[in-house]
C-alpha cells in the first residue's frame, strides 16, 4: 500500500502545476467540508491560481463567517470549461461521488480529480485518493497537506481549517480525537487562530426559532433498549412553524448521548421532498464500542462507526419504529461493564 507521504507529495505536485483549482464540498455541507473548501480556495488565490469553491447546497448560516469576501458557488451544474485541462478538481470530505456534483460521478472533467477524505467507507473515486479514517476531520488532513507543501499557512486559511477540525470532532471531545488532532490545532494556533474566537462564532449564533425547534425535538426524547438508546424526531411542520430549515439540526442528535447510559442515538427529520412526497432523514450517533454505521447500512445509508445517516421514503412514525427496532437489535448483542 502506498505511503501517505507519497500521496501527499503527489497531490501537492498536482496542485502546484495546475493553473486552476476547483474545490468541491459535499451536499448538505458541514463545517468540515466548508472549512476545507474555504482554506483551499484562499490558498489557491494566494498562490495566484484561479480557485473556485462550489457546493451543491448553500452554506448554512452558522458557517457564513467563513466566507468574508469569498464566494461559495451553488450552481445547478458546474461550468463545462472549468477548471479545464490544466486544472485540478479537489473533493473534500466527500465519501461518495453521489454526494457532490454529477460531473464527479460521470468524470466529466479534462483534468485529474483528487479525493481527500476521512470516511472509512469512502468509495475511493478519483485519480489520486487520500483517505485517513483515523483523522478526526478532513481539516486535519488538509492542514497536514499544507504543512508538508511549503506554501505556508495564512491566518484566515488556518481559521477555516480550525473550524473544520472542531466542528467535526466536537471541540476535541469525540472518540475520533487523537494526539494528532491536537498537534494540528497547535499548527493552526501558531498560524494565528484564536480558539476562543472560532468557538464563539460556532456556538453563539443560535436564534429563537432554532431553540424552539430543538425544544420540539427534546420533548419527544424517548429512551429505549434498557436505557441504551434514545430517539427524537422533527416534522416539516416543526420546521415551518419555527421558521427554521434542516441545517438547524446539525449536531442536535448529540444531545441524546448526554442522557446517562445512552450509547446510541437517532434524530429523524422530515425533509421537503419532490411533489409533496415526504422524505425522512435519520442521523445516528454512537459511543464506542457501539456502531451507528451498522444500523445506517441496514437502511441503505453509511458514514462513520460513531456518526452515520440514512434516508427513508416512508412516513416518520414508521421510520421511528423501524429505527427503534434495529437499534435495539444492534445494541442487544453487547455486554459492557458499567
Ligand atoms: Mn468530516
Amino acid at each position: 500500500m502506498e505511503n501517505h507521504r507519497d500521496t501527499i507529495e503527489k497531490i501537492v505536485g498536482l496542485m502546484n502545476t495546475s493553473v486552476s483549482w476547483l474545490v468541491l464540498s459535499h451536499e448538505n455541507p458541514d463545517g468540515d467540508t466548508l472549512g476545507c473548501g474555504v482554506a483551499l480556495t484562499r490558498l489557491g488565490t494566494r498562490l495566484s491560481k484561479k480557485a473556485i469553491h462550489a457546493c451543491p447546497d448553500p452554506c448554512p448560516a452558522r458557517y457564513s463567517f467563513l466566507f468574508d469576501g469569498f464566494d461559495l458557488r451553488v450552481p445547478e451544474n458546474l461550468p463545462e470549461d472549468f477548471p479545464g485541462p490544466e486544472g485540478v478538481v479537489i473533493c473534500v470530505d466527500t465519501s461518495t461521488s453521489a454526494r457532490t456534483f454529477p460531473q464527479v460521478s460521470s468524470r466529466n472533467f479534462m483534468c485529474p480529480l483528487v479525493n481527500i477524505d476521512h470516511h472509512a467507507d469512502n468509495e475511493r473515486f478519483g485519480d489520486v485518493v487520500w483517505i485517513e479514517p483515523m483523522a478526526s476531520a478532513t481539516g486535519e488532513m488538509v492542514t497536514e497537506l499544507i504543512s508538508e507543501s511549503g506554501w505556508g499557512l495564512r491566518k484566515d486559511e488556518a481559521e477555516a481549517l480550525y473550524t473544520a477540525l472542531i466542528s467535526d470532532n466536537g471541540g476535541f471531545s469525540f472518540e475520533s480525537t487523537t494526539l494528532k488532532s491536537h498537534a494540528v490545532a497547535m499548527t493552526l494556533i501558531e498560524a494565528g487562530v484564536s480558539p476562543n474566537k472560532i468557538a464563539e462564532e460556532l456556538n453563539s449564533n443560535l436564534s429563537e426559532g432554532i431553540l424552539n425547534l430543538w425544544g420540539r425535538a427534546m420533548v419527544r426524547a424517548t429512551v429505549f433498549a434498557d436505557g441504551r438508546c434514545a430517539i427524537f424526531w422533527l416534522t416539516t411542520e416543526d420546521f415551518s412553524q419555527t421558521e427554521t430549515t434542516h441545517d438547524a439540526t446539525e449536531n442536535l442528535v448529540n444531545f441524546l448521548l448526554r442522557i446517562k447510559g445512552v450509547k446510541m442515538a437517532a434524530l429523524c427529520s422530515e425533509m421537503p421532498g419532490s411533489e409533496g412526497e415526504k422524505r425522512v432523514k435519520a442521523s445516528l450517533r454512537a459511543l464506542a464500542p457501539f456502531n451507528a454505521r451498522e444500523v445506517a447500512v441496514v437502511f441503505g445509508g453509511g458514514g462513520h462507526n460513531l456518526a452515520s445517516g440514512c434516508v427513508f421514503s416512508t412516513g416518520i412514525s414508521e421510520v421511528v419504529s423501524l429505527l427503534m427496532k434495529e437499534m435495539t437489535h444492534n445494541v442487544s448483542g453487547f455486554h459492557i461493564d458499567k
